[in-house]
Order: C-alpha cells, then sequence, then structure tokens
C-alpha cells in the first residue's frame, strides 16, 4: 500500500497514536493534515510513553520524514515546546516539515475561544479552547496569518497589525477586556520565526515527490468523524476536517493517490466536550470504563464521557470515509464485565432507524437499540493471536464486522507496541 489515511471514526480518543505509530513504522512520510494542538496522541514506544498534540507521532521513528500539512494550524509556542520535549527524551526532529501554507494561531485566537465559549453559556461546544476554532475562522475569513508570512517580516508587521486593529476592537467593546499589545506579540511571534523557519517547506510537493518515488505515506488524522465540520455533530464539533476527504485538501494530495483509508474505533464509545451521546452510561459501567481506560481529555485534562459501542455511527463513519478497514483499540478495557451491549439501530418515537440522523434535534432523542453479548473476565493484555483470545471477545470483534461490513485487520489490546493482533 502507497498512501494510507488514518482517522478517528468516534468523536475522537479512539487510540489514532498508536496505531499512528504502528503503521509508521513501514512508511516512509507521515502527513498531519487536520486539526492543531487540540490533539492529544498518546504513544508507548520502548516503554515510554510520549504524550504528542501537534507533531506527528510519526517522528518517533527517526527515519521517517514528518510533515505538518496545510490544513493544520500551528500554534507556533506549542510547537517549539513540543520540540523542546522531544530533544529532551533524545528523539531525533530534524526530518520534521511544515506547511508555509499552514496557518498560525495567534493569542488573540486563544482568547477569543475562551471568551466565545463563557458568552454562550449552556450553549457552549465545550472547546479545548487552544484557539482552534478561531483561527479557522480567520483563514475562511481571508485574514488568517500563514506560516509564509510569519517568517517574512514584512508581511508579518502588515498583517498582524491589520488583524490587531480588527481584534482590539472586538475585544474591548464586544467583551470588554483589555487590548493585546502589538509590539509584545510581534517579538514574541518573530523569536519564534526565527526557529520555525528551518522547517518550513512545500508540502503537497513534499507529497508529490514521495509518492512518484514509490515510497509510502501515511496520513494522520486528529479527532474524529462525528467532530468533522460538515459531517459531525454540527455545531459540536471541531473547525476542521478530521475525515478522510480532509486528507486531500488538508496535505494537497488528489483522491485517486490514496490506496486505503483504516477507520480507528475503540470498543466502546467516548466523548469529550457538550452533545448528545445516545449510548452514555451515567452509571458505574461507564465509571469502570473511564477508570481502565484511562478516559480522560491528553490535553485539557477533562474526564471523557463513556458508552457502548455503537455500530451505527461505525457504519457512518465507513460511510462518509470509505473506510477499507478498521482497527480496534482497547479490547481490553471491556474484559471483566458480565454483559456487553451494542448498539445496532435508534428508536425515536415509536420508529427504529439504522442510519445516522442528519438533524442533532432527531439525534438528541434517539434511544439506543442494544443487541446483549456475552462477556469476559480474562485478562487479555498479553494476548498476540486471535486465535488466543477468549470466544466471548471472538465473538464480539465478529459481531462488530458483521454490523459495519467492514473487516478488522488490528486489536489492540493494551497501550505497547507489542500488545497488538494482527490479522489478515
Ligand atoms: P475545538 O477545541 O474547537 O477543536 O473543540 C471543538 C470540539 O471538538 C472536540 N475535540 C476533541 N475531542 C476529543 N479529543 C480531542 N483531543 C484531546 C484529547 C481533548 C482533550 O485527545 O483528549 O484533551 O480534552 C479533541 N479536540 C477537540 C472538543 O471536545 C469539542 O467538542
Ligand atoms: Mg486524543
Amino acid at each position: 500500500m502507497a498512501s494510507v489515511v488514518l482517522i478517528g471514526t468516534q468523536w475522537g480518543d479512539e487510540g489514532k497514536g498508536k496505531v499512528t505509530d504502528f503503521l509508521a513504522e513501514k512508511a516512509d512520510l507521515v502527513v498531519r493534515y487536520q486539526g492543531g494542538n487540540n490533539a492529544g496522541h498518546t504513544v508507548v514506544a520502548n516503554g515510554e510513553e510520549f504524550k504528542l498534540h501537534l507533531i506527528p507521532s510519526g517522528i518517533l521513528y527517526e527515519d521517517k520524514t514528518c510533515v505538518i500539512g496545510n490544513g493544520v494550524v500551528v500554534d507556533p509556542k506549542v510547537l517549539l515546546e513540543e520540540l523542546d520535549y522531544l530533544a529532551e527524551r533524545k528523539v531525533k526532529t530534524g526530518k520534521l516539515l511544515i506547511s508555509s501554507n499552514a496557518h498560525v494561531i495567534m493569542p488573540y485566537h486563544r482568547l477569543l475561544d475562551s471568551l466565545e465559549e463563557e458568552s454562550r453559556g449552556e450553549h457552549k461546544i465545550g472547546t479545548t479552547k487552544r484557539g482552534i476554532g478561531p483561527a479557522y475562522m480567520d483563514k475562511i475569513l481571508r485574514i488568517g496569518i500563514r506560516i509564509m508570512d510569519l517568517i517574512d517580516v514584512e508581511e508579518f508587521s502588515d498583517k498582524l497589525r491589520r488583524n490587531l486593529q480588527e481584534k482590539n476592537n472586538l475585544l474591548t467593546k464586544v467583551y470588554g477586556v483589555e487590548p493585546l499589545d502589538y509590539d509584545t506579540i510581534y517579538r514574541e511571534y518573530s523569536a519564534y520565526a526565527q526557529r520555525i523557519r528551518n522547517f518550513v517547506a512545500d508540502s503537497s510537493l513534499v507529497v508529490d515527490e514521495s509518492l512518484k518515488a514509490g515510497e509510502k505515506i501515511l496520513f494522520e488524522g486528529a479527532q474524529g468523524t462525528l467532530l468533522d465540520l460538515d459531517h459531525g455533530t454540527y455545531p459540536y464539533v471541531t473547525s476542521s476536517h478530521p475525515i478522510a476527504g480532509g486528507a486531500c485538501i488538508g496535505a494537497g494530495v488528489g483522491p485517486t493517490r490514496i490506496n486505503r483509508v483504516v477507520g480507528v474505533i475503540k470498543a466502546y464509545t467516548t466523548r469529550v466536550g457538550e452533545g448528545p451521546f445516545p449510548t452514555e452510561l451515567g452509571d458505574e459501567s461507564g465509571e469502570l470504563m473511564r477508570q481502565k481506560g484511562h478516559e480522560f481529555g491528553t490535553t485539557t485534562g477533562r474526564a471523557r464521557r463513556c458508552g457502548w459501542f455503537d455500530a451505527v455511527i461505525a457504519r457512518y463513519a465507513v460511510r462518509v470515509s470509505g473506510i477499507s478497514d478498521f482497527a480496534l483499540m482497547k479490547l481490553d478495557v471491556l474484559s471483566g464485565f458480565d454483559k456487553i451491549k451494542i448498539c445496532v439501530g435508534y428508536r425515536i418515537n415509536n420508529e427504529v432507524i439504522y442510519e445516522f440522523p442528519q438533524s442533532q434535534k432527531l439525534f438528541k432523542v434517539c434511544e439506543p437499540v442494544y443487541e446483549v453479548m456475552e462477556g469476559w473476565h480474562e485478562d487479555i493484555t498479553g494476548v498476540t493471536r486471535f486465535e488466543d483470545l477468549p470466544k466471548a471477545a471472538q465473538e464480539y470483534v465478529r459481531r462488530i464486522e458483521l454490523l459495519t461490513e467492514t473487516q478488522i485487520t488490528l486489536i489492540a489490546v493494551g497501550p505497547g507496541r507489542e500488545q497488538t493482533i494482527v490479522r489478515g
């Protein structure tokens, strides 16, 4: 396979970091195509845990070129902190490239993200407050500052001045807070630019040349299908396109050059932030998943909401991203439940639907229709072959495959690289 897109099929936090790490071993180039440091990818490599937000997880392999694509929004401060964090832990970062077309997250974006959320009251989205939405807003408004502007002294001072004028107006008149100071930001960001300059590249060209040379590329998505701006649970979504199509736009590559789409799917469901979640468990089963699965945000530390596996969502993800196969994560977390439920459809009033509803008003009143399966109690964290899983766990995997008409080619039974079952 020359090029693979790896995406989250639920609301993010499916365990993409681990699968990227696993697939990156066979790739030459690892490219991130959307989102920013709202993402949090935890990877355990050689017994050491790494938490990454912005830099592709492929960086943990020395020989891989890692690319931050044009579709990503880059907070330069976070980028440099992450580079320092990796350097401290003896990870080489010399093969990182950043698209000159990527947009920059500025201090006013972070500030506005918080202020906008506060002003929404009960209608808040539950954002990570990293400035992601406001940065994408400026991109769409065509006033954003790109990496190429950041490293160009004249462009940067001009664009910063014009942007600040507008933002300070908003900050003082609408939100009644202090305006931001041009000189302070200019100085701080000019210093970042000096360090970032060395990494800047035309990422679309890099991808093209790599494919022409017969290399393998892994496009690494962040967040998940239901957080997609167009296809997710709007307005409770992020401001980018985590679905597979996002890779084409966010990396500058045509769809005919992508051969495989791997959907990363957790054996149960989690969500952070606001919005409806039909299979959410408010009881001790949900708490057990949270504790056993360490379901707390990598970026914000927020407790994740937990619930049963939802096959309607999985099928929907297969549809909108053309998923070729699944990587099923955290199966070990389900050990110890007497019964395990799978949501196969939604009941709305007296009707049962099997397709994901377009309207959030409908989604909010959907009640899950469950199939109940036998659980298992064995510890499976050391299992490396499918046949060695308890029969009930095998049945669970097969049932998900049948319901989603999609093969599960990889099963994770723990966070370590070796805790992975590969199926043909
Ligand atoms: P934003 O900040 O504008 O992208 O928030 C909009 C919605 O997107 C959700 N979102 C996420 N959901 C799951 N995981 C994410 N990454 C971090 C993690 C989150 C964390 O890996 O744990 O640490 O809290 C992520 N990023 C954005 C967010 O909750 C909003 O619903
Ligand atoms: Mg995450």
